[in-house]
C-alpha cells in the first residue's frame, strides 16, 4: 500500500472517532478546545492560570497529551479541576480514539468546557480532528514571527492565536504585529489573544473568548 492512501484511511477511522466525540460533545453541552503549539510554547502555563482564575464550582476538564511523563497532568491537578495524562509513547500527535478511551469511564458528571492540551508540535496535530469545537494555536514571543508562514496549516485551520509569553517582548527581537500579520496572511479571520502566564496579562480577555465561543456554539454561558 503506498503512503497516501494508508494516511487516508488513519484520517478516516480517526474521522469517524471525531465524529462520535462531536456527538458526545453536542450531548454534554461540552464546548471542547484543541490547544496547539510547539513544545514549551507556554500551553500548560496557560491552563494553569485559566483553571486559577475559573470559578471553583465550574465544570472544567482538562487532557494533556504529551509523548513521555504526567507532568503536565500534575501541574493541572493542583487545581482542583480533573485532569488527566495521554502519554503517547511516541506519537507526536492526540489522535480522536486516544480522546474517545480517556474519557471512556473517567468523568463522573458532565463536563460545560474541556480543554485539549496536544503534544507540543506545530504539524503533526493539526490533521487530527478530536471533535473539538475550535482550533487553538498558541504561538510564544520567544519563537519568532515568521513561524506562521513556516508552518502555515495550523494557523489556517485556528480559529484563535494565543500570542504568548509577552512579558518578554521588551526583551526578545520579536515583532508582534508582524506575527499577528503572518498569522493573518494564512488566515484573514483568525482571531489574536495576547497572554502573559507569568503576569496573568490578557487572562482575562483569554476568558472572554472564551465565554463568547461557547454562546456561538449555542452552548449556555455560566
Ligand atoms: N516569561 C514567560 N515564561 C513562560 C510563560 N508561559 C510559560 N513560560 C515558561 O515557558 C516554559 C514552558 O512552559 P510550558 O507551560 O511547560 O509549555 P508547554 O507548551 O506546555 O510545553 P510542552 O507541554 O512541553 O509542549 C516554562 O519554563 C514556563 O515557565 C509566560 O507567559 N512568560
Ligand atoms: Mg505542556
Amino acid at each position: 500500500m503506498t503512503r497516501v492512501p494508508l494516511e487516508q484511511k488513519v484520517l478516516s477511522e480517526n474521522d469517524r472517532a471525531a465524529a462520535e466525540l462531536r456527538e458526545q460533545f453536542r450531548a454534554s453541552g461540552t464546548l471542547c478546545l484543541n490547544i496547539i503549539g510547539s513544545p514549551g510554547c507556554g500551553k500548560t502555563a496557560l491552563l494553569e492560570k485559566t483553571l486559577a482564575a475559573m470559578d471553583p464550582y465550574a465544570r472544567v476538564a482538562v487532557l494533556t497529551g504529551d509523548i513521555q511523563t504526567d507532568a503536565d497532568a500534575q501541574r493541572l491537578g493542583r487545581y482542583g479541576f480533573p485532569a488527566r495524562q495521554i502519554t503517547t509513547g511516541g506519537a507526536c500527535h492526540l489522535d480522536a480514539r486516544m480522546i474517545v478511551r480517556s474519557l471512556s469511564g473517567w468523568l463522573t458528571g458532565d463536563v460545560d468546557l474541556l480543554f485539549i492540551e496536544n503534544v507540543g508540535n506545530l504539524v503533526c496535530p493539526t490533521s487530527y480532528d478530536l471533535g473539538e469545537h475550535a482550533k487553538i494555536v498558541v504561538l510564544s514571543a520567544a519563537e519568532g514571527e515568521e513561524k506562521p508562514l513556516k508552518y502555515p496549516g495550523i494557523f489556517y485551520k485556528s480559529e484563535l492565536m494565543v500570542l504568548s509569553k509577552v512579558d518578554l517582548l521588551p526583551y526578545v527581537p520579536f515583532d508582534r504585529e508582524l506575527a499577528i500579520r503572518n498569522a493573518r496572511a494564512t488566515n484573514p479571520a483568525i482571531e489574536v489573544v495576547e497572554v502573559s502566564a507569568t503576569t496573568g496579562q490578557g487572562i482575562d480577555g483569554w476568558l472572554q473568548w472564551i465565554a463568547r465561543r461557547r454562546s456561538a456554539a449555542g452552548l449556555r454561558v455560566s
